[in-house]
């Protein structure tokens, strides 16, 4: 039985103080180091925008972080600038252990569309290299955490029950945005009742 761990997004933009800071996010990074050595297998996700990303606010006259509009006729959240690539901001979390890491999954790299899945960008268009890694690995279960709870985790984690692939989400390794209040926990409750089993990260020893 393979179990695979599955880190979305552990990055410094996300991190408080980041470019899209989630408050306490920086929370989530002891839980997977202590967590990734008692997997055999440890998948990390990474948004990975270009400068000019269509998702930034800063595309967009006359509009603010957190507004919505519409980019390509599907609908967009305007987000600060964040995850450039190759900036520190798209690093991953420094008090992360990455030497733990097997594989990097990017995400966000086309101009013109979102990704908050690790698995498709958000019109399911394009298919990342996750589904591929996971079958190959073997992977029985998905234990999946990270940032944020009620966007880039919560799409991950849909996309992987609707794959095939049974999850667990590890709720205290999970943090959200919360752009309004409740949204975390709405997001929980949604996994939940999709099929996702919810666990805290202390009731898990080694993992086959
Ligand atoms: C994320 C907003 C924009 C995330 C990524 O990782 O949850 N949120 N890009
Ligand atoms: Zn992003």
């Amino acid at each position: 039985m393979t179990d695979t761990l599955l880190m979305v997004d552990i990055q410094n933009d996300f991190l408080p103080g980041g470019a899209l800071g989630v408050a306490d996010g920086d929370a989530v990074v002891p839980v997977a180091n202590r967590l990734m050595p008692l997997f055999p297998a440890v998948v990390a996700s990474q948004d990975w925008h270009p400068a000019d990303h269509l998702s930034f606010a800063e595309q967009h006259a006359g509009f603010k972080p957190f507004e919505v509009t519409e980019v390509d006729g599907l609908e967009q959240i305007l987000w600060p600038a964040h995850c450039v690539q190759g900036s520190p901001g798209a690093s991953f979390a420094s008090a992360l252990n990455v030497a733990h890491i097997d594989y990097v999954v990017r995400k966000g790299e086309n101009r013109r569309i979102d990704s908050y899945s690790a698995f498709y960008d958000n019109d399911h268009r394009h298919e990342t290299d996750l589904s591929d890694i996971l079958r190959r690995l073997g992977t029985d279960r998905l234990y999946v955490m990270g940032l944020a709870t009620d966007v880039c985790v919560k799409f991950t984690v849909m996309d992987a029950l609707a794959e095939g692939f049974p999850v667990t989400l590890i709720v205290d390794g999970t943090r959200g945005v919360n752009m309004r209040e409740g949204d975390a926990e709405a997001a929980i409750q949604a996994m939940r009742a999709a099929g996702a089993e919810c666990v805290d990260s202390t009731a898990l020893g080694a993992h086959g």
